[in-house]
């Protein structure tokens, strides 16, 4: 399915001020320019700042520009629904991802529950171990329905997220989700991949995400190493 133009350009600017290359504060090019840039009409380039408005990375003022939002990066951390690959790479940790498992099989009723299908549908699993500098840090495991996402059980995951996979391979939109957070004792094989003693205490969290049109796109759970610190930024 070919992506919107105005969707790659989005993807792009966002991305670029997640990485920091675009700075908090600083002005973007004008609109043509940017659609010099890009190649696109400037219609399209304004749809695409049109999104990162809405989505508050950047703020537009009237007749002098659009400016990166103020601190993204505290925001982000608090109530934005963001990927392991954005998160990773606003706090500036390299982060590699291996597929453990990639398939295509029938829900337990407890995920056909989560993604709101009918008992015996089938999704596809994912299995992920991240890798920080090279060490394990945190097991991701994912489903999501395999009738909206015929493909994804082949895909190659894009830089091994699955959000940007899904926003520039099969144009989903998410949107919110819902988190719970608790502590787990690693199983044996968790133990194994994440090379901690078994019953280590793992930070355990599950996400349901829903995109625009509110249809539940994943259920994913994940297990970090007790030893893997984020520092979280809190204002009021
Ligand atoms: C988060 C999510 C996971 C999602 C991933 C996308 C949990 C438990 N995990 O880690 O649902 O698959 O982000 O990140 O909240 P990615 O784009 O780097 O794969």
């Amino acid at each position: 399915m070919a992506i919107p133009a105005y969707q790659r350009i989005y993807a792009d600017l966002a991305a670029r001020i997640a990485s920091g290359e675009l700075a908090p504060e600083s002005q973007l090019l004008a609109e043509p320019q940017l659609a010099g840039q890009y190649g696109v009409a400037r219609m399209t380039v304004r749809q695409a700042i049109s999104r990162l408005v809405d989505e508050s990375l950047v703020v537009r003022v009237q007749g002098v520009g659009t400016f990166v939002a103020k601190d993204t990066a505290a925001r982000r951390s608090l109530n934005r629904l963001t990927s392991f690959t954005e998160d990773m790479r606003s706090l500036d940790k390299p982060l590699t991802t291996e597929v453990l498992v990639q398939h295509v099989i029938d829900a337990a009723p407890m995920v056909a529950s989560e993604l709101e299908l009918d008992d015996g549908a089938r999704v596809i699993e994912f299995l992920r171990l991240r890798r920080v500098a090279g060490r394990p840090v945190s097991l991701h495991q994912s489903y999501l329905p395999y009738g909206l996402f015929p493909t994804l059980g082949r895909d190659t995951l894009v830089g091994g997220s699955l959000y940007r996979t899904l926003a520039e391979m099969h144009n989903v939109r998410l949107k919110r989700a819902e988190q719970r957070i608790r502590a787990a004792a690693a199983s044996a094989e968790q133990a194994r991949l994440l090379g901690v003693p078994r019953r280590s205490p793992l930070l355990s969290i599950e996400r349901t995400t829903s995109d625009e049109r509110n249809i539940r796109i994943e259920y994913a759970r994940s297990w970090a190493r007790p030893d893997f610190e984020l520092t979280v930024h809190l204002e009021r």
